[in-house]
């Protein structure tokens, strides 16, 4: 089995955890390389729909080892609970290695997650105020404090109050906020340090010597394509690498050892927080009107589409292949597993976007300039649909209606890369495999 990295092609919630929980039973590793508890993968355990934000998806299996790389940055008390929820599931976490060089989200960095976002006001990214920006701010700005800093008392004591005398005036006197002393941070964080220290490890040459010995890795990318910071739409992002190149950053693995790059698409498109999303469907409550406002709201409710972090509503909008070329690209995809087709079956007709109109200018490519992105609007090509065929039974391509096959076909014409797997629910044996 080759190593893969699976990333998402859109902005988020493609369906990365259903299809990395079905294909991670084939790898020996797991892996996952950026983002943080800002994820929210959702996979089934038994007749339970679990959500995993920190952990990877290769928990599920006993034979594969779920790996935290050191492009994650990691809530220590998040991933404690979530590892107590898993293992009252059942699910052990025994195997678990985390990198000694991840980042660790501190109190403030939540805090100042919150307090930018209020500054913003309506230009507000939308985030979802876990500290994962400001974390990331801080790795970059070398002042970042990683969790073998955490494991290490008195050198965690000591970059702390480093950094302290810096983060305080900013809380108190910018934001008005309360500060922190060493102590209570150490009160909060040493016991969790006592509990994940067994699980700390060095991640890079763990997989590296891995690979030596011919085994499989599968990298779980987190978040997708436009929300990546340097190829995402800037500064409607998160603060990661969320595509392909993220997996060789995250985890000390280099990039001849990445065989395939997955990419996984939604058959239509959503979207979380502000930014702009050329084929969204307006809902009423933000303006939508006529049919694209019931399409919209169609979208949602068939497609459950609510943030599985933060419950928020979900902004939907038709297949963007403006898109879906421009991942293929910055990711170098090999192939694509789209999901959610049994959506679409709610349709008569279904809209693909094949390019953007702005200022009588075409844009077949993704636009240099983001103002372009706020003010395009989308050329559709209209095709039929299989409207109340339920579809979510068929495990073989040829048992999906000729609509359904044909719409398949021309996203892959349209995007360039082939489509080798297919979701019609949300369940495991909800999949079709093409050959
Ligand atoms: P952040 O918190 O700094 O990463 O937010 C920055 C932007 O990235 C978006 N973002 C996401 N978009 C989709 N899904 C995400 N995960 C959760 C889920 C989201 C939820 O699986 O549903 O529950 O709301 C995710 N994480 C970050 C975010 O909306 C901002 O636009
Ligand atoms: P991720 O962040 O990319 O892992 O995606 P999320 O878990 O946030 O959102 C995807 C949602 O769609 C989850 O509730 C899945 O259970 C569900 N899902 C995944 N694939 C399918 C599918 O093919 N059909 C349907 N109806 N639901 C799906
Ligand atoms: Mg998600």
């Amino acid at each position: 089995m080759p190593s893969t990295v699976l990333v998402g092609a859109q902005w988020g919630d493609e369906g990365k955890g259903k299809i990395t929980d079905l294909i991670a039973r084939d790898y020996d590793f797991v892996v996952r390389f950026q983002g943080g508890n800002n994820a929210g993968h959702t996979v089934i355990h038994g007749d339970k729909k679990l959500a995993l934000h920190l952990m990877p998806s290769g928990v599920m299996y006993s034979d594969c080892t779920p790996v935290i790389g050191n492009g994650v940055v990691v809530d220590p008390g998040v991933l404690v609970k979530e590892m107590a929820m898993l293992q009252a599931e059942g699910i052990s976490c025994d195997k678990l290695k985390i990198s000694c060089d991840a980042h660790v989200i501190m109190p403030y960095h939540k805090d100042l997650d919150g307090a930018d976002e209020k500054r913003l006001g309506s230009n507000q990214i939308g985030t979802t105020k876990r500290g994962i920006g400001p974390c990331y701010q801080d790795k970059m700005g070398r002042k970042g404090i990683r969790v073998q800093d955490l494991m290490d008392e008195r050198v965690f004591r000591m970059k702390l109050e480093a950094v302290l005398a810096q983060k305080n005036p900013i809380l108190e006197k910018i934001y008005g906020l309360h500060t922190y002393t060493v102590e209570e941070i150490c009160e909060e964080y040493l016991p969790y340090a006592r509990i994940l220290k067994p699980f700390m490890a060095e991640t890079a040459q763990l997989l590296n010597q891995a690979r030596r010995e011919g085994k499989s890795i599968l990298f779980e990318g987190a978040q997708g394509t436009l929300l990546d910071i340097d190829h995402g739409t800037y500064p409607y992002v998160t603060s990661s690498s969320c595509c392909a190149g993220g997996a060789c950053t995250g985890t000390g693995v280099g990039p001849k050892a990445m065989d395939r790059v997955l990419g996984i698409e939604k058959a239509y498109v959503t979207r979380v927080g502000g930014g702009p999303f050329p084929t969204e469907l307006k809902f009423p409550e933000e303006g939508g009107v006529g049919q694209d406002a019931i399409d919209g709201e169609t979208l949602c409710s068939v497609g459950h589409e609510f943030g599985v972090t933060t419950g928020r509503k979900r902004r939907c909008g038709w297949f963007d292949a403006v898109i879906g070329r421009y991942a293929a690209e910055v990711n170098g995809l090999t192939d694509v597993a789209l999901t959610k087709l049994d959506v679409l079956s709610a349709f008569d007709t279904i809209k693909v976007c094949v390019a953007y109109e702005c200022d009588g200018e075409r844009y077949d490519y993704f636009p240099m300039q983001q103002s372009v992105l706020f003010h395009a609007k989308p050329v559709y090509v209209e095709l039929p649909g299989w409207k109340g065929v339920d579809i979510t039974g068929c495990t073989q391509y040829e048992q999906l209606p000729e609509n359904a096959r044909k719409y398949v076909e021309y996203l892959e014409e349209i995007t360039g890369v082939p489509i080798s797997i297919i979701a019609v629910g949300p369940d495991r044996d909800q999949t079709i495999f093409r050959g």
